[in-house]
Parts: C-alpha cells; sequence; structure tokens
C-alpha cells in the first residue's frame, strides 16, 4: 500500500504541474528502486468488446453519406437553407432528391440543401461525387464540402453547369486541412455568383440529384487520434458539500485496491479503497467505486489511482450548487419572447423584440395576439405540453422550497416583493392564457413558423407565426397548469388566479364536451409536434387540479377514477404528466380525497422510489435509468426520476429517497461515462456547442442550461454518422449539429431546478 501511495505522489505531482503550465522541469519527488517495482496490475476479460462494433474511421472505399440513393423516401437527411430572396421545397421523388425551386433568390446559397453527418480526416483522400440534372438546362450549381461556420470556406468543390440529362460530377481531393469532423456537404443552387445568371428568370425550376457519395481513397497518412475529453474517474465537477457522500466512479478493466485524493499542491489527502467491479451494459464497460466522503475539509481535489489516470478537478466547500442554480433559472428569462431583453438583465444575450406579430390559425385568415412566454427550446417555438410541465416544475419547486428562491434574481420584476420564481412563471402564463380560443375555450398546440429557422436570433425569425390547430393534451394540461397557477397566485393578485381558474374551468368543460384528437403535425407545419395521443393523464392532472380548488367531488371523483384506469399514468414528461395529478391529489384537503384512491397514488410513488434505489443501487452511475433509458432528451428523465425519488420522500419520508436523488445530481454534474457536466458553463468540462440558436448567432455558450444528454436513437445527421459506434450511454457529443444530443429546453432546466432546490442547500 505505502509503495502505491508513493507513486501516486509522484503522479499527482507531475498532473498538478501540468496543469499549471510552468516552464521549468518538473521537480519529481527521488524515488527509490523498491517504488518503481511495478506493480503487477491485473485486468478482466472486456467482456464489452463484442457488443462495441469497431471503429472504422475513413474506412477505404466506404461512402459516408447514409441513405445516398435516396432509396428510403422516409429518411430525407437534407436541410434546406433559404436567404436573399430563396425559395425552395424538398422531397424525395422517384428515388431521388428533388429541389423544387420556387425562386432561385440573389446569391448561389439563396437557396441551399445541405447535410451535416460527414467527417474529413486530415491527409486522407478522398473521392466526393453525385449524379444531378435539372429543369433549366444550363444551370450552374456549386456542389461544396466546406466549413461549418465562420468563412465558410471550402475543402472541396464542383461547379458544374447541369444538364437535361442525369450526369454524374466527380472530385477527387486530399483534406489538407486540420480533421473536421463536423464538415457541411451541401448544394449551392440559387444564382450563380459568377455574373452568368444576372437578370435571368430563375424561377420554377427543379433540379435532381442522387447518389451522393464521399468515401476515403487513401488513409495512409492519416493519424487517428480521437480527441477524447473523457476521464476514466469521474466526480460531481461542481464537486461536494463536506457532509455529502462522495463516491467516485471508476472505468475500465484494470484491477486496483486502492485510489488517493490529492489537493492543489499534489499531497495525498486521503486515500481509500476501490470496490467493484460492476458490470455496465449502457456503457459496455466495467465500473468501480472509491468512496471518500471521510474527505471534509474545503478545499479542491482531484482522484488519481494508477491505470485510471486521474479526475477532472473539484470542490468540496458549503456553496458550490449557487451559481449553477442561479443561471439554471435566470435561463428562464432568456428564453422570454415578446418582449426586449435589456443588456442590464441578459448582458450579451440582450435582444430586441422578437414574435411580435399576429399568430394565424392554421386553415384560416383570422389571426390571433399570442406574443409573450419563453421559447421551448434552441428554437423559438411555444408549445403548451412542454410549458405546462415547467410551470408545474417550477411552482412544486416553489412550494417545496421557498427559501431557495429569492425577489434579487436580477430580472425586471426583482425587486417588487413577490419572489422572481412567481414573476418569471407569471410571464409563461400570461402567454398560455392567450393559447386559448376565447370563444370555445379549446387551446392551440402551439405557436412556430412553418419549418425551423438557420441559427437566427429570435427577432431575426420573421417569418408567419401560424398556430396550430387545437389538442386534447393542450387543452387538458392548459386546465391543469392553470388551475395550479390559481392556488400560488390567489394571494399575491386574485384578479389574476381567478383569470387563470376561469381559463382552466373553460378549457376543462370544452374538452369535456369536444371529441378533440391529440396532435399530429399538418403537412406543411415541420416544427416540434409533441405528438401525444394519451390525453387521461393531463385530464386526470386537470381533474385533481380542479378537485383541489372547488371541493366539487361529485363533479371530479368519478374522472380520476375514470382516468385512473386501467393503469395509473404516473410520469413527469412532456408525455405523460400523470405525477403531477397524484401529487396534487396527495397534498390536497383530506376531506375532499377518498382513502383508496390516495391508497394507490401513494404506493405508486414509493413503487417507483423502491425501483429508482434498485435499480441506481444496481448501476454503476448510481443512477435509475435502464440501459434503454438513453433516449432523447434522457437527462431530463434523470432530473425527472430524482423528481419522483423526492415526491415519494413527501409523502412517505425516507432518507435513502433523498440520497437517491443526490446521486442523479452527480450524474448530471460529471459522474457519468462521457464525463461532462451537462449544466453548461458549471464543470470543469460542460457543453460548448449547444444547439440553441441564440448561443450559436453569438459565438458564446448561455450558461446555465442543461443539454439533451446521451441518446441512442441517433436522431440527427451529426449523431449519425459519428456516434454509430458508441454504447448508448456514451451517444454524446458537444456540437451545435447534434441538436438530438445536445439541444436545451424549458422543461429539462425545470426539474433539475426542482431537485437542486430541494436538496442542494442552494440560497
Ligand atoms: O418513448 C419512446 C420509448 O418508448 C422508446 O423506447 C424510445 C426508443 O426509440 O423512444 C421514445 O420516444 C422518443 C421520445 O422523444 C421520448 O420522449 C423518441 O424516439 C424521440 O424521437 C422523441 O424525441 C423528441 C423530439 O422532440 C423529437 O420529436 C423529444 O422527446 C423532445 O424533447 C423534442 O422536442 C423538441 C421539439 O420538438 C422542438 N423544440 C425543441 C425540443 C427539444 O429537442
Ligand atoms: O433545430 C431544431 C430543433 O430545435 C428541434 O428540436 C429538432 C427536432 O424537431 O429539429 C431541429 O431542426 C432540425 C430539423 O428537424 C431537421 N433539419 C435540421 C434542423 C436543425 O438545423
Ligand atoms: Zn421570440
Amino acid at each position: 500500500m505505502k509503495r502505491i501511495i508513493s507513486m501516486l505522489l509522484a503522479m499527482s505531482m507531475l498532473v498538478s504541474l501540468a496543469a499549471c503550465g510552468g516552464n521549468e522541469e518538473p521537480v519529481v519527488p527521488v524515488v527509490t528502486e523498491s517504488d518503481t517495482a511495478v506493480t503487477e496490475i491485473e485486468y478482466l476479460p472486456d467482456v464489452f468488446e463484442v457488443l462495441r462494433p469497431k471503429e472504422d474511421f475513413a474506412a477505404i472505399g466506404e461512402n459516408v453519406v447514409k441513405n445516398p440513393g435516396f432509396d428510403d423516401a422516409s429518411n430525407l437527411l437534407w436541410t434546406p437553407y433559404e436567404e436573399s430572396g430563396g425559395s425552395a421545397e424538398l422531397s424525395i421523388s422517384g428515388n431521388q432528391f428533388l429541389v423544387n425551386i420556387a425562386d432561385g433568390g440573389k446569391v448561389s446559397h439563396a437557396v441551399q440543401v445541405y447535410y451535416d453527418g460527414v467527417k474529413l480526416h486530415q491527409y486522407a483522400k478522398y473521392t466526393f461525387s453525385f449524379d444531378a440534372r435539372c429543369t433549366l438546362p444550363g444551370k450552374k450549381i456549386e456542389a461544396r464540402l466546406q466549413v461549418n461556420g465562420g468563412d465558410y470556406h471550402a475543402y472541396a468543390i464542383i461547379e458544374p453547369a447541369l444538364t437535361e440529362e442525369m450526369q454524374t460530377y466527380t472530385i477527387d481531393f486530399t483534406m489538407e486541412e486540420k480533421t473536421d469532423i463536423a464538415p457541411r456537404l451541401c448544394f449551392n443552387l440559387g444564382r450563380a455568383v459568377d455574373g452568368s445568371e444576372e437578370g435571368a428568370d430563375l424561377t420554377n425550376y427543379r433540379v435532381y440529384i442522387d447518389n451522393i457519395s464521399v468515401a476515403c481513397t487513401d488513409n495512409s497518412k492519416v493519424e487517428f487520434e480521437a480527441e477524447d475529453l473523457s476521464k476514466n474517474i469521474n466526480i460531481n465537477q461542481l464537486g461536494y458539500t463536506p457532509d455529502a457522500e462522495k463516491i467516485a466512479v471508476f472505468r475500465g478493466n484494470a484491477v486496483i485496491d486502492s485510489f488517493a485524493v490529492v489537493d492543489e499542491d499534489g499531497n495525498v489527502v486521503y486515500t481509500g479503497d476501490i470496490t467493484g467491479p460492476i458490470e455496465n451494459y449502457s456503457a459496455f464497460e466495467y465500473n468501480w467505486h472509491g468512496d471518500f466522503s471521510a474527505v471534509t475539509e474545503p478545499g479542491t481535489y482531484r482522484i488519481v489511482a494508477d491505470e485510471f489516470g486521474d479526475s477532472y478537478p473539484f470542490t468540496i466547500g458549503e456553496d458550490i450548487y449557487n451559481d449553477a442554480f442561479a443561471d439554471l433559472v435566470h435561463m428562464f428569462y432568456i428564453q422570454r419572447c415578446g418582449c426586449e431583453l435589456t443588456a442590464e438583465h441578459a448582458g450579451d444575450f440582450a435582444h430586441p423584440v422578437c414574435h411580435n406579430t399576429p399568430a394565424r390559425i392554421y386553415g384560416t385568415d383570422k389571426t390571433m395576439d399570442v406574443s409573450g412566454g419563453w421559447h421551448d427550446a434552441g428554437d423559438y417555438g411555444r408549445y403548451v405540453d412542454p410549458a405546462a410541465k415547467t410551470i408545474a416544475d417550477l411552482l412544486l419547486a416553489y412550494s417545496a422550497a421557498p427559501e431557495a428562491f429569492g425577489d434579487d434574481c436580477n430580472i425586471p420584476e426583482s425587486g417588487n416583493g413577490i419572489p422572481d420564481i412567481l414573476d418569471e412563471v407569471r410571464y409563461e402564463l400570461e402567454w398560455m392564457l392567450k393559447m386559448q380560443d376565447p370563444e370555445t375555450g379549446g387551446v392551440y398546440h402551439k405557436v412556430t413558423c412553418a419549418n425551423f429557422p438557420g441559427n437566427v436570433m429570435p427577432q431575426d425569425e420573421t417569418e408567419e407565426l401560424i398556430l396550430s390547430p387545437m389538442s386534447r393534451t393542450a387543452t387538458y394540461s392548459f386546465a391543469a397548469s392553470c388551475a395550479m397557477a390559481y392556488r400560488y397566485y390567489k394571494d399575491i393578485d386574485a384578479e389574476f388566479a381567478q383569470t387563470c381558474l376561469d381559463a382552466a374551468l373553460k378549457a376543462y368543460d370544452f374538452g369535456m364536451n369536444n371529441n378533440i384528437l391529440g396532435f399530429k403535425n399538418p403537412e406543411d407545419i415541420l416544427t416540434g409536434e409533441y405528438g401525444d395521443g394519451v390525453s387521461n393523464d393531463e385530464h386526470l392532472w386537470a381533474s385533481c387540479e380542479l378537485l383541489s380548488i372547488t371541493g366539487d367531488v361529485e363533479t371530479y371523483e368519478p374522472q380520476i377514477t375514470k382516468r385512473m384506469k386501467p393503469a395509473i399514468p404516473g410520469g413527469l414528461g412532456w408525455a405523460d404528466m400523470g405525477a403531477y395529478a397524484l401529487h396534487t391529489y396527495l397534498s390536497m384537503d383530506e376531506a375532499y380525497t377518498n382513502p383508496e384512491i390516495r391508497e394507490q397514488f401513494l404506493y405508486c410513488f414509493t413503487a417507483k422510489a423502491e425501483n429508482y434505489l434498485k435499480a441506481s443501487d444496481e448501476y454503476g452511475y448510481r443512477i435509475s435509468l435502464p440501459n434503454s433509458g438513453y433516449i432523447w432528451g434522457s437527462n431530463m428523465t434523470v432530473a425527472n426520476n430524482a423528481m419522483m425519488l423526492l415526491f415519494a420522500n413527501e409523502f412517505a419520508p425516507n432518507e435513502e429517497y433523498v440520497e437517491c436523488a443526490k446521486q442523479h445530481i452527480d450524474y448530471l454534474f460529471g459522474v457519468n461515462p462521457v464525463s461532462y457536466s451537462f449544466v453548461t458553463g458549471h464543470g470543469a468540462l460542460t457543453p460548448n456547442g449547444t444547439h440553441h440558436r441564440p448561443s450559436i448567432a453569438l459565438g458564446q455558450t448561455l450558461p446555465g442550461m442543461l443539454v439533451g444528454g446521451p441518446n441512442c436513437n441517433l436522431e440527427d445527421p451529426f449523431a449519425l454518422s459519428t456516434l454509430s459506434t458508441a454504447a448508448p450511454a456514451c451517444c454524446y457529443i458537444d456540437n451545435t449539429a447534434a441538436y438530438s444530443l445536445n439541444e436545451i429546453t424549458i422543461y429539462w432546466n425545470s426539474p433539475l431546478v426542482y431537485v437542486m432546490a430541494l436538496v442542494c442547500d442552494v440560497a
């Protein structure tokens, strides 16, 4: 043991010297003969190898473009970009890619179609080719492999004049520049910039493209060194409060007995045993644990252990969560729509008023004012169902931990005597109220443009706003969250509270008397669908909220009984919102409730909590996600599960539930196989390339946003091209193009705000 510790010490000295970046020769402590005797390290067999497909970077002859011949008509991986008067529609027609161009605009990239899913390795040779034709003979186009950002310069370019017959165009090139894992493959189909098409009528022409290929022909000079920022020792990068349980998670095959905690000067302050292994079938690795809860002295440390290397640094201290929490809460202000964001409150993220034109009701000429609310995510849509979840999370957080929320969060309403969180939620509610049809009480599902904008600031998305049709889920989740609002605002502003309640009752009534359906995007609306054909949960939630306010057992209990059959919906996501209903039911005046229903609802919470405890106990990273849980927004599930554990704790107190919720916090801040603290700006390694349009447009990442996280379904071209060999829990990459992994949303921040408000001693 002594020998190992001295080796660790030597290593940690080197580490800390390297970290300082000094020029002097590192001073290595004198090492005696016996110290250098190499310990035989035992390795476990790599049983996971068979599950991991081999990386085949730049395999010779392999076309890296997916669906290159457009044989899968349901999988158009190409995106349109329009500017300077350009206008086009994309489709797959007869196994070819058809770009139907209404107007070629003023410049060649006025009509662009692009694909973000190839990698180009330095010194590799490639052949880039495609077939194309155009109904406008002689039309000049540009096919480019280009840098995605900055000056968009091309690595390779083909500039043919197309004919009416399909022809093949090819170029061979060597990638001379640094490896680019995310270039953009694009076709510019607008007006040629060489002057030859000046004044020409460039309207109503079609370009057909097929057999697009980018394939490596020579990789002999390529140095494949994957940039891997992940560590084999993972800790909560924000750190730990002194009395917190502190467990480092190690990953790898080496069998090593002990680890050390070293301080900033490289001194070993603690050594502990490594326990394990635990097989991890979502990350395809072995995990081990090292408990260093005994270290309580405030300071900055790292964990080191022979073959595992070292961890990112972390702090032990009292206030480690405050800054992250403040930013996570302030993010909602930055997402505000329909108002100017001032530099005073938004810093560099300030912008003039956005999205304040009336929205047209889909399929009609009628317009409505639906300005306000928060932009949902990295896009600027405003959608009712996810908004309802967000409102609920934040109001519940406030009621469970009011001391976590002040009146000084740097929003325009700060200092008005009302906690800022209630002001912020009210901003969203005022918008929600506008989403209701004043005549019928039905609620429109969402307001967005027809398609997503480019990477522009909010005020620069100026296309027509469209209210998509009403939906059943939006109507009931609206009713539920507005009713909930009544409870929170009645003592602050009785009139506003009453408006919310009236709107909730009207929406509920509409839902009960109209057979409106779940939501499907109309054919020409391409923004987020939030399709959800099951409305029992939203209906249950609205019934519980209205029961808790009115005490009208006769009206609402039969609905509650009906909606909890055949199974009780009990989720906290944008689709299944049943757990909010259960929480409200268990919290309300017992005179309004039925003991049998209460018992079932309580059982639902405790059964879930017990499952999460068991799953967390068995899983290397100590959280409750099953191996199949790494889907779009998996980080929301992690936060939701922690929230659920705290719901259970509220009605059936159990310290283990609280501890388990904290383990979920540790995961989100770094105890995961990709070593990311998933909240921007907080931690040693945090996402920089979020799919958040203001951050992209400004070239800086807003701090305090929880990203979606690992998603093994690879639902964007970038994820598809870069992660096809990754284990489910490792399907994460920090890149702006990876919207299925690295976007942010209001309803991913909100459950984390809830959990942190309750268990992180934030003030
Ligand atoms: O629920 C199923 C699960 O049963 C199944 O096992 C699993 C495996 O495929 O898939 C699960 O469904 C996934 C669903 O998210 C879960 O919530 C779908 O595959 C996945 O495509 C779906 O992704 C949603 C995505 O929009 C695409 O529709 C995300 O949840 C949702 O957060 C996201 O929302 C977008 C909005 O559309 C637009 N605004 C930004 C926002 C965030 O990316
Ligand atoms: O940017 C969009 C993001 O906000 C959505 O969550 C996501 C899923 O609906 O879609 C993103 O938009 C992409 C679109 O779906 C396909 N073409 C590329 C778009 C991103 O640049
Ligand atoms: Zn806006």
